[in-house]
């Protein structure tokens, strides 16, 4: 397939492989390898006191025992903080394995290493270990409290405290002819990949070398933390990302213990050494998301303009923090949307717990910021009794109005600046393709019919592609394959397709003839990973300018060869030839046989090319200064700062008079990610995207006890939608491209998931007539909510409808 490729829908070239079982997952690698398993800390929160491992040693096929102090050197120090960042006043990491103390039910205290997976967990119920129980610290209420603390060193269980502010927003608020004081709450959640992390380590004795197979997101990063903990030199250790069962953010932290532990052993055992997470140590032991309770106070005027935003949260980091504040530190900035806030002050708490610990998950704190923008927008819209599209429009950051200084220091440690976007125009297809104008109309035919039906509507941008860099290597083999590689890994991205893209547009050769590879530090050993919505942007305008350099070394010498100038030449179909002159050509593999001065004629090609003498200048050596044997191009692209994508949903929803059961009817997605190289691949990424939106928003949920107990941690009692749970996704794509990279692109990953809450929230609220404040909800929660409503302990909306109410309404004047 070839002609134009960039924006062309092509389907995916890994699909056939994938969906008919030839995928190869860190899993299936080996069935000859020892396998792990890690005794974990049944309580939250208690000292250890003793570990008794003698019988444990003693089962048949156990290889080895280790406790912390089994670690040897910086594998039992602890484990790195990854983003260190000014707001951390009080940085803990945990250990491989716990050292005298643990602080999450699920943390891992001693690992077994057998010749099979089921010797090694029989051993570890063999491991007797004594513990001194301590208070435990679950929820936001009690860690703010202080009253017992996770940790020592951390005075009133406080990791991090942050404050932004733009202009003068106590002052504006206070000032304001309106104002309105909100609280916001956001469960525990978590991204559920179907294969949970997974590591394989092998030891090869004779190149003494370690190669570490893992499904992480970030190979390049997870080799230098390994080569740190086992003190080896990085020339000695690989990292291959094999295929990759989705990952949603979970698989960017790293070392995780298991990859440290695993390494080590297969290291010291000189053996191969595997282990893979399974569904219960996936909910207990690996990372969660979204937990925050939020206040917002706000302040507008008469039209519905927001004058300022004051808005205080606190966030559920977990029990370690070895990531970070990325989360925290998204909502503070990201929840300002598409509004002008000419005054914003924002404050985050990031609290210790004694749950599992925080990662990115699949929207990184923007769920909960879009939540407080978008219903303090309907709020604002529900006070002044005004259409709630009406009152975003007249908050907006205007086309004319980018690049736009939201005033706010972004999560790369740059300024926030939007560079592209028409939310005007965005904001009208969504109107359209839903039918906002009609909905009235939609609702009172319902009514009619005895159901109750709402509309929701939700916007955000996203900053998306940041650096500080990402690099592509392409190279063209003699019978003119073109091999490229990148440095992120792939979860499920499609990247072998949308890179493939890239480079096939910019070669003029078929796609089928474009072979990626990501994720192997063999192959690329420079990187960051895949998150944040930024391969296509960087790794993407990577190889885009590594092809630039091939197509340019590869048209002088075909100009050599044709005795042409290359400025008359082009590539077309994986031939050169001479624009006007299409018999006078050579294909693109014979160019590659021309790029090598010692040409041994291993295949047709490579023959065929003595027919070609290219000029030689005998006063230089055959390679000069500045030239390099191969037809081979690498380049590096680093963007100056992020690029924001935005998109804008709407929804409608049914629930239920009797059993408040809540029903999407209908979901429709706007979305601007600039120049898409694939839309088909776009719109897969927006429904995978909305499907995780969805469960946020009604179904998932970490139900953790006093105690600190995960009560639903199997898929028998933790709610993922299904198929039948998620709605049929209404799509269609605004596309302003971005100056900021040669591609004119924004990422694309996380766009459906960030607002589906929010957009959830309005339209329940819209249905029902009275507040939704907290997600997820479920029919039962809304059941509860009718409840207190009617016994008059629930607010009512000011202006039930008349948000999506053709008719005009009046505006009052008093404070709220
Ligand atoms: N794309 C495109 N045109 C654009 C932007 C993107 O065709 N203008 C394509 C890209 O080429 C790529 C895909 O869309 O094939 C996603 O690109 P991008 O937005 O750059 O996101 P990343 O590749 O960096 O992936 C990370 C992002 C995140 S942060 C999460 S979380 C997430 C997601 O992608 N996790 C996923 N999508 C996922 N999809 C799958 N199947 N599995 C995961 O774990």
């Amino acid at each position: 397939m070839s002609g134009k490729m960039m924006g062309a829908a092509v389907q995916r070239k890994e699909d056939p492989r994938l969906v008919s079982g030839y995928g190869k997952y860190t899993d299936d690698l080996s069935h000859t390898a020892l396998e792990a398993a890690f005794v974990r800390s049944p309580h939250a929160h208690a000292r250890i006191i003793d570990i008794d491992v003698d019988e444990a040693v003693e089962v048949e096929g156990v290889i080895a025992v280790w406790t912390h102090e089994d670690l040897e050197g910086a594998a039992g120090e602890p484990l790195p903080m990854l983003l260190p960042h000014p707001s951390i006043q009080h940085p803990v990491t945990g250990y491989a394995l716990a050292k005298e103390q643990v602080n999450h039910v699920g943390e891992a205290i001693v690992m077994v290493v057998a010749t099979n997976r089921y010797i090694a967990e029989d051993a570890c119920q063999k491991v007797v270990i004594t513990y001194d129980v301590l208070p435990p610290v679950v929820g936001i209420a009690n860690a703010r409290d202080g009253k017992h603390l996770v940790h020592e060193q951390a005075p009133g269980n406080v990791g991090a405290h942050y404050v932004q502010n733009v202009g003068d927003a106590p002052a504006a608020i206070e000032a304001a002819p309106h104002v309105l004081e909100l609280d916001f709450d956001f469960e525990r959640s978590a991204c559920i990949p179907m294969e949970g992390k997974a590591v394989q380590a092998t030891w090869n004795p004779t190149a003494e070398e370690l190669v570490v197979q893992s499904s992480t997101q970030t190979s390049t990063g997870l080799r230098a933390a390994l080569a740190a903990k086992l003190e080896m030199p990085l020339a000695k250790l690989h990292v291959i990302v094999p295929d990759v069962g989705g990952g949603f953010g979970v698989k960017i932290n790293h070392p995780w213990p298991e990859e440290v532990c695993v390494a080590s052993a297969a290291k010291r055992l000189q053996t191969q050494v595997k282990w893979t997470e399974d569904r219960r140590e996936h909910f207990i032991s690996s990372a969660h998301e979204r937990g925050q309770l939020q206040q917002a106070r706000v302040g507008f005027d008469d039209q519905g303009v927001v004058l300022g935003l004051d808005v205080t949260f606190w966030h559920d980091h977990g029990a370690y923090l070895p990531y970070g504040v990325i989360v925290p530190l998204n909502t503070s900035v990201q929840l300002v949307g598409p509004y002008r806030l000419p005054n914003y002050r924002v404050e985050y708490t990031s609290l210790y717990t004694n749950t599992v610990i925080v990662t990115p998950y699949r929207g990184a704190g923007r769920p909960q910021g879009v939540f407080i923008m978008e219903r303090t927008m309907d709020a604002i819209a529900d006070y002044l009794g005004l259409d709630r599209a009406e009152v975003r429009l007249r908050n907006f950051i205007l086309p004319d109005q980018m690049p736009w200084e939201v005033g706010l220091m972004f999560q790369d440690g740059r300024p926030t600046v939007y560079d592209s976007g028409d939310f005007p125009a965005s904001l009208q297809k969504l109107k359209d393709l839903v039918g906002w104008d009609d909905f009235a109309e939609y609702r009172a035919q319902a009514a009619a019919e005895g159901r109750k039906v709402g509309l929701g509507i939700g916007c955000y941008v996203e900053g998306t592609g940041i650096g500080p860099y990402e690099g592509g290597h392409i190279q063209v083999e003699t019978n003119g394959r073109v091999n490229v590689a990148t440095g992120v890994t792939t979860q499920g991205q499609g990247h072998a397709t949308s890179f493939a893209q890239i480079v096939a547009e910019e070669l003029g050769v078929p796609l089928e003839d474009v072979h990626v590879t990501t994720g192997d530090t063999r192959r690329f050993g420079y990187s960051v990973g895949t998150f944040a919505s930024r391969a296509a942007v960087t790794s993407g305008s990577a190889v885009h300018l590594a092809a630039k350099q091939v197509k340019e070394k590869a048209l002088a010498i075909a100009g050599n060869a044709l005795e042409a100038d290359p400025e008359d030449l082009e590539i077309v179909d994986g031939f050169i030839r001479i624009k006007g002159d299409p018999e006078n050509q050579m294909s693109l593999g014979m160019v590659s046989v021309l790029s090598n001065p010692l040409r041994y004629a291993f295949d047709e090609t490579a023959k065929a090319a003595t027919q070609f003498s290219t000029s030689v200048d005998l006063s230089k050596p055959p390679i000069s200064p500045g030239e390099e044997p191969g037809l081979e191009g690498k380049d590096f692209y680093s963007p100056k700062g992020a690029t924001f994508a935005n998109g804008m949903h709407a929804a409608v929803v049914e629930t239920d008079p009797e059993t408040a059961d809540i029903k999407i009817l209908r979901y429709c997605v706007i979305h601007d990610c600039g120049n898409m190289i694939n839309p088909m691949i776009v719109e897969g990424q927006v429904h995978g995207g909305v499907a995780q939106g969805v469960g946020g928003a009604l179904y998932e949920r970490m139900a953790y006890d006093d105690s600190g107990q995960l009560l639903n941690a199997s898929f028998m009692d933790f709610l993922m939608p299904f198929a039948s749970e998620v709605p049929h996704i209404e799509t269609d794509h605004l596309e302003t491209p971005t100056p900021l990279n040669p591609l004119g692109i924004k990422g694309a990953g996380e766009a459906g998931t960030i607002p589906a809450s929010a957009v959830l929230a309005s339209a329940i609220e819209d249905a029902e007539g009275f507040p939704i404040t907290k997600m997820p909800i479920s029919p039962h929660d809304l059941w509860e909510l009718r409840r207190a409503h009617e016994a008059g302990e629930w607010p009512s909306l000011r202006h039930p409808h008349s948000q999506t109410d053709p008719a005009p309404t009046t505006v009052p004047d008093q404070k709220g």
